[in-house]
C-alpha cells in the first residue's frame, strides 16, 4: 500500500518533508499541496518534479479524495484547526509541533481523535528518533548513572525572528519539554523561569536568553537554557547527572580540523540539518504506523497535550516569576502503547 500524502504548508520544513517523502521514504507519495503562497507550490512542484495537486486552502485539501494523510507544516497557530479538521474527516496526521500552541487546544484534539475511536495522528517530535537521544535514554534506563538527580539542557539557535518570549515555549521549549519527559519516564510538577540580562542581539523585545527549572514527580531537576539568538550555532545540549555517573547527549559527529595554529570542529548551524535523519525515521514510522493500522512509534496528541500544559505554566511564569505548580491530568488508557 503507498499512502497518498496531502501536505497543508510548504514553509521551510514542509519542503524538508517533502523532500524526504519524495526522495528517501518508502510507501508513499505526495498527492496534494496547499499553502498561501502559489509561487511556492509551483517551486517544490518544479524543484522534485512532482506533480502535487495545489490548493490554496487547506481545508479544502483536507476534504479531497485523494488525500487519506495529512500532513500539517502550516504556521504554528493554524495547526489546531487543521488537526481538527482532518481528525474529523476520518483522515490520518502527522502534525508538526506545537499541535496547538495551548493545552486546551490539544485537548480538543485528544477528544475529537477519542471520538473516532482509534489513533490517527502523530506529533512531531522528532528528538525520540535521533540515535544520540535513544543512547542516552537506554543509559539512563538501564540504571548505568544510577537515579537521575538533575538534567542540565539547552536549546540555542542561531536566531529566530519572534519577538515574544512566549513564543520561545511554544515554538523552541516545546522540544525539550516533549524530550526531557520521554527521556526520563517522568512528568512535571512545577516551572519557574528566570531572565539574566537580555542579549543585545535579540530582536526587539524579546528576552533573550531564559532559564527554566522544572521539578519532576520522580523529584529530578531539570534546568533549560533557551537562547534563540545565540549567534554561534545550533546547539542542543542535553547532560543527566545520576547518583553513579553523568551521561551527556553526543553533539554530532564532524571532522576534526587542526590548521592555523587552531584545533576544532564545526558547529552546524541549521536545526533541519541537526535532527536530519532522526527526521528521516520519524516521517517513515508514521507512514508504517498508518499502514499497519497502529501508532505504536512516535509522539501522540497526548504527548503534544502533556509538553502543552508544562508550557502553558511556563509562560505564566515568565509573568509571575514565580514557581508554578504544574498539574498534569491522569493518560487515557486510549494512549497507552
Ligand atoms: C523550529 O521550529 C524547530 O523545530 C527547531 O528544532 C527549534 O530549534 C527552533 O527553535 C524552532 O523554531
Amino acid at each position: 500500500m503507498k499512502l497518498n500524502i496531502g501536505v497543508v504548508g510548504v514553509g521551510a520544513i514542509g519542503q524538508d518533508h517533502i523532500r524526504r517523502f519524495v526522495q528517501v521514504l518508502q510507501n508513499c507519495q505526495v498527492v496534494a499541496m496547499s499553502d498561501i503562497s502559489k509561487e511556492n507550490l509551483d517551486k517544490v512542484n518544479k524543484s522534485l518534479n512532482l506533480n502535487a495537486k495545489i490548493y490554496s486552502d487547506g481545508h479544502e485539501l483536507i476534504r479531497s479524495k485523494e488525500v487519506n494523510a495529512v500532513v500539517i507544516t502550516s504556521w504554528d497557530p493554524t495547526h489546531e484547526e487543521y488537526a481538527l479538521a482532518a481528525i474529523n474527516e476520518g483522515k490520518y496526521v502527522f502534525c508538526e509541533k506545537p499541535l496547538a500552541v495551548t493545552a486546551e487546544g490539544c485537548k480538543k484534539i485528544i477528544d475529537a481523535e477519542m471520538k473516532q475511536g482509534k489513533r490517527l495522528l502523530q506529533v512531531g517530535f522528532m528528538r525520540p528518533f535521533d540515535t544520540g537521544y535513544r543512547a542516552l535514554k537506554q543509559v539512563i534506563t538501564e540504571g548505568q548513572i544510577g537515579r537521575p538527580l538533575l538534567l542540565h539542557a539547552a536549546h540555542r539557535n542561531v536566531t529566530n525572528t519572534y519577538t515574544d518570549e512566549s513564543i520561545a515555549i511554544t515554538n523552541t521549549l516545546i522540544h525539550e519539554l516533549d524530550v526531557h519527559r520521554w527521556l526520563l519516564d517522568d512528568d512535571y510538577v512545577s516551572a519557574q523561569v528566570v531572565f539574566p540580562n537580555k542579549s543585545s542581539l535579540a530582536p526587539g523585545e524579546l528576552k533573550d536568553p531564559q532559564l527554566v527549572i522544572f521539578k519532576t514527580a520522580k523529584g529530578t531537576i531539570i534546568n533549560v537554557e533557551v537562547f534563540a539568538n545565540c549567534q554561534y550555532g545550533y546547539d542542543i545540549q542535553c547532560e543527566v547527572v545520576g547518583e553513579k555517573g553523568i551521561a551527556k547527549l553526543p553533539d554530532p559527529s564532524q571532522i576534526v580540523m587542526r590548521k592555523e595554529a587552531k584545533f576544532y570542529i564545526d558547529i552546524l548551524v541549521d536545526w533541519k540539518d541537526r535532527f536530519i535523519a532522526a527526521y528521516d525515521v520519524e516521517l517513515q514510522a508514521f507512514i508504517d504506523n498508518v499502514i499497519s493500522g497502529r501508532f505504536t512509534q512516535g509522539a501522540s496528541a497526548w504527548d503534544a497535550y502533556a509538553a502543552a500544559v508544562a508550557a502553558d505554566t511556563c509562560i505564566k511564569a515568565q509573568k509571575s516569576g514565580a514557581i508554578e505548580p504544574i498539574a498534569m491530568p491522569k493518560m487515557p488508557d486510549f494512549y497507552k502503547k
